[in-house]
């Protein structure tokens, strides 16, 4: 069930549970302010996940209450874990599904990091 775009954070979402170590993850990168896993459920060849260590539902609440030093660990994380799967040169694609009409699926903000074949157009 898709989430609200602003929602009181669970601690009980899955992603809670994951940095929490609750639940098991294919890690690729951690560092201070972030985790980044492998996609369950993969649409492309490499299909990673990245979040903040925060307690952040998505950007809506990410972009207004995490301090400066919080978004730019962040945004350097999703960076470095796109140069560490070799993917700056041939290219990837970052997504983040925020609130109901983009129909995010679990509450604690997450980007996707698409890459590993030719990727199609953006579908809307
Ligand atoms: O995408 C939520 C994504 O989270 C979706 O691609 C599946 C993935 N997911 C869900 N549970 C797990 C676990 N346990 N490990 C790894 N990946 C998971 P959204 O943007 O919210 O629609």
């Amino acid at each position: 069930m898709p989430v609200a775009a602003i929602a009181d954070y669970d601690d009980n979402n899955i992603f809670a549970r994951i940095l929490r170590g609750e639940i098991p993850n294919k890690t690729v990168y951690e560092d201070q302010w972030a985790l980044a896993f492998h996609d369950i459920n993969p649409q492309a060849p490499v299909h990673v996940l990245v979040i903040p260590k925060g307690r952040y539902v998505s950007w809506a609440d990410f972009s207004k209450q995490a301090s400066t030093e919080e978004v730019a660990g962040f945004v350097r994380a999703v960076g470095t874990v796109g140069e560490m799967l070799g993917l700056e040169a041939p290219g990837y694609r970052l997504l983040a599904n925020a609130g109901l009409d983009a129909h995010q699926e679990v509450p604690h903000l997450h980007v996707h990091i698409f890459g590993g074949r030719k990727l199609g157009p953006m579908l809307v």
